[in-house]
Formats: structure tokens, C-alpha cells, sequence
């Protein structure tokens, strides 16, 4: 694929801004094997990148404007409820000019808040970003859970990088994009899919331990074992800037400074039935607390499973997640219960949702004899109940972002 679309975003970059690219760059979306909501607790989180990517065509500028353009993104972002900008601020499908002196936090709503955050983290960081000109293309789904924002990022972050000579490693760029989305936009997103984005590699899973960033790279090669791992987007779009997720983001900082540790990543696994009655009867928290604790044993079962050849096993571990997160964290819904009951009954080896919840994506561990029965259950499952029809796709570990051209 790259060549291609490395060379159809040039072309479209030449024509809008008259003269070609200084480079083209990559970042892809992920899907979260298992580790959910525990990076912004310190704890651990298994995603693996997607072969959908956002593609940047990126020149510098010295004069400090910055120009962003967007081949398809903007109708649904992840995370923007408002994409009125969708193709820039002239409204008109033209090109959204901005001062690299005047971004500030949470002035834009639209698509074009990502690319110019990042610009705004690599400034307010002291790098000298005098400017840019950037035409962006993705065929992440957008409000899938599949992190198309975080790819969005890191593809401007990388590319800044490599233009402006920064020499950031895959993990500050992370950390920028984060701060980029956490400030600028005003999500309160963890870490997770930024590191994903910037540092994942193919045909593996990053084992990554959100507190100090220290990762693995554990191989994960399903068809190898006649496997699959599909991915269900039902259709149900989600923004974490809309509360649900800063409030259990809250909620769990509320139970570490009751248990009186820095972070959740802090309760043991088997301190947690004490840490339980230490919260006495605050039931919210306790549930979130029980997630939390769970979720970090569940990621270090499923990378003991998979180092060990066990591949196969993790299925329900993944469905354990699931349930974890439907009953204590209260995060699903209809559709993605949905699918996961749909799957298991139909033999699937595990199901779970991924990504932040309330709505987006599930993902299906298979035989691969049983895809097709399974994705045709899944579908007809939602035409019964009146959803709208969901997305399948097979999820195979792609690479992480990187120089194209
Ligand atoms: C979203 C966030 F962006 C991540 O940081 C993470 O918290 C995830 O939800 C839940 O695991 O994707």
C-alpha cells in the first residue's frame, strides 16, 4: 500500500500548496488486545497497531504560519463532537492557515486541533517549530475506538520530528501528543495510544507499562496458529471529551488517594479484597478500584500465555475483561454486548470490547475455520435488533509510524 498512497497524498500536497512535500509519513491506528482504562492509572496496556494509518505530506516553513489540510478527515474524528472545520476553517474544503504564536488550548474544535497541538506541545516543549505545511489522509475509522486521533498526532509529531532535526525518541513523541490532546483539546486521555501509534512494531503486541513507558514487544501471530483476531466496529460513535471517560478517570483517582497510594497501579492483586474494605461502602469506587486491580492481572496473565505458546488460552481472559468492564467499570453498551454474547455463543475463543467504551469497536478471537459462521452471527444478530449493521474486519499486527517518502 504505501507507495501508492505515499504518492497520491504528495500529489494532492503539490497541488494545494504548489510545490512537492519534503516527506511523507505514516502512523497507524490500534486495537487494544487487553489493559483497559489502566494507563492513566500507571498500569499495564497490550495494544498492537493496525494496518489503517493517517498519512501526513509535510514541508517546513519558516515565517511561522501553519497550514493544515485534510484529504477525508473531519467527519467524525475521534473524540471532537463538533467537525463543522471538517475541512478547514474557511468552511469551503480549502486550507485551514494558522499562527504557530497564536495556537492556544482548547480554541478549536475541529479535526485540526490534533495536528496544531502537536505543533503547540513542540513549542510550549522549547523546540523551534517555525511552521508547516501539512496535507493528511486516514483510513483509520474515525470514533471507532481504533485511536484515529492518536494517529493523527503522532504521524505530525514524527514528521515535525524528522524535519525540525529534533531527535525525540517514539516514546516523547508520545508523551507530546498526549499532552497535545490531554491540553490543547482537552481530552483526558491516558498514554497508551500515542506510545501504540509511535512505537508498535509488525506482527507483534507492546507489552507496555504506562508508568515509566518501559515496553516489550511481544510476537503475536495468530494465523501462524489458525487464529484470527476480528474487529467489530459497531457503528456507535464515542468521544472521550464528552465526560463518561474523565469521570472514571476521576472516580479512580479518587480511590487511590483513599487507599492512600500514588496510583491504582499500586493496590496488589492480592491486596485487593483488603484494599476492597478499605473503601467501606463508596460502591462506585470500589467497582472502578476492582476493574482497575483486575485488568493489570489480566494483561500480565495474557503476556505469560502468550510467551509461553499458549496463545489460544487468552480468549478468556479477554472475555474476563469484558465482563469487567460492562459490570464494574459500566463502560459498554447495547451493541458491544451485542457482539461479545453473539461471538461466544457461536464459539468464538474469547470477545471483548476495546478502546475506551461507550460504543466504538470489539474485537473476536477465532478459529479460522469459524470467521465466517462468526461474522455472519454477528451481522444477523444486528439486523434482529434493529442496529445499524456493524463493520468486520480482520485485525492483523501492523508497524508502527514511520517515513514513507
Ligand atoms: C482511550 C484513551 F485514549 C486511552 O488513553 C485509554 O485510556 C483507553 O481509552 C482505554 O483503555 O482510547
Amino acid at each position: 500500500m504505501s507507495e501508492a498512497v505515499a504518492q497520491a497524498v504528495a500529489e494532492r500536497f503539490t497541488r494545494l500548496y504548489g510545490a512537492g512535500p519534503e516527506g511523507v509519513w505514516a502512523a497507524p491506528g490500534r486495537v487494544n488486545l487487553i489493559g483497559e482504562h489502566t494507563d492513566y492509572n500507571d498500569g499495564f496496556v497490550m495494544p498492537f497497531a493496525l494496518p489503517h494509518t493517517a498519512v501526513a505530506a509535510v514541508s517546513r516553513r519558516t515565517d511561522g504560519l501553519l497550514r493544515l489540510h485534510s484529504a477525508n478527515i473531519g467527519d467524525d474524528v475521534d473524540d471532537v463532537d463538533d467537525a463543522d472545520g471538517a475541512d478547514g476553517a474557511d468552511g469551503a474544503g480549502g486550507v485551514t492557515e494558522l499562527r504557530v504564536a497564536d495556537l492556544a488550548p482548547e480554541t478549536d474544535r475541529g479535526w485540526t486541533a490534533y495536528p496544531a497541538g502537536v505543533v503547540w506541545a513542540l513549542r510550549e516543549a522549547g523546540h523551534e517549530v517555525t511552521g508547516a505545511d501539512i496535507h493528511l489522509a486516514s483510513t483509520v475509522p474515525a470514533g471507532a475506538g481504533l485511536s484515529s486521533s492518536a494517529a493523527l498526532e503522532v504521524v505530525v509529531a514524527l514528521a515535525l520530528n524528522d524535519l525540525y532535526g529534533l531527535g525525540l525518541r517514539g516514546w516523547q513523541l508520545a508523551r507530546l501528543c498526549q499532552r497535545a490532546e490531554n491540553v490543547y483539546v482537552g481530552a483526558p486521555v491516558g498514554i497508551m495510544d500515542q506510545t501504540a501509534a509511535a512505537c508498535c512494531e509488525a506482527g507483534h503486541a507492546l507489552f507496555l507499562d504506562t508508568r515509566d513507558l518501559s515496553q516489550r514487544q511481544i510476537p503475536f501471530d495468530l494465523a501462524a496458529e489458525g487464529m484470527r483476531l476480528l474487529v467489530v466496529d459497531t457503528q456507535v460513535k464515542h468521544a472521550h471529551s464528552e465526560g463518561e471517560y474523565g469521570k472514571r478517570r476521576a472516580g479512580c483517582e479518587k480511590g487511590a488517594a483513599l487507599l492512600g497510594v500514588d496510583a491504582l497501579r499500586d493496590v496488589p492483586y492480592d491486596g485487593l479484597e483488603a484494599a476492597l474494605e478499605r473503601l467501606g461502602d463508596d460502591e462506585e469506587v470500589r467497582r472502578l478500584v476492582r476493574h482497575v486491580v483486575t485488568e493489570d492481572e489480566r494483561v500480565e496473565r495474557v503476556v505469560s500465555l502468550l510467551e509461553s505458546g499458549r496463545t489460544r488460552e487468552i480468549g478468556p481472559v479477554l472475555t474476563e475483561g469484558h465482563v469487567s468492564l460492562r459490570d464494574d467499570f459500566r463502560i459498554s453498551c447495547p451493541e458491544l454486548d451485542l457482539v461479545v454474547d453473539t461471538a461466544l455463543a457461536e464459539g468464538a475463543l474469547g470477545a471483548r470490547m476495546t478502546g475506551g467504551g461507550f460504543g466504538g469497536s470489539a474485537i473476536v478471537l477465532a478459529r479460522a475455520a469459524d470467521v465466517e459462521t462468526l461474522t455472519k452471527a454477528v451481522q444477523e444478530a444486528f439486523a434482529r435488533a434493529g442496529f445499524t449493521a456493524p463493520r468486520v474486519f480482520e485485525a492483523v499486527p501492523s508497524a508502527g509510524a514511520r517515513r514513507l517518502v
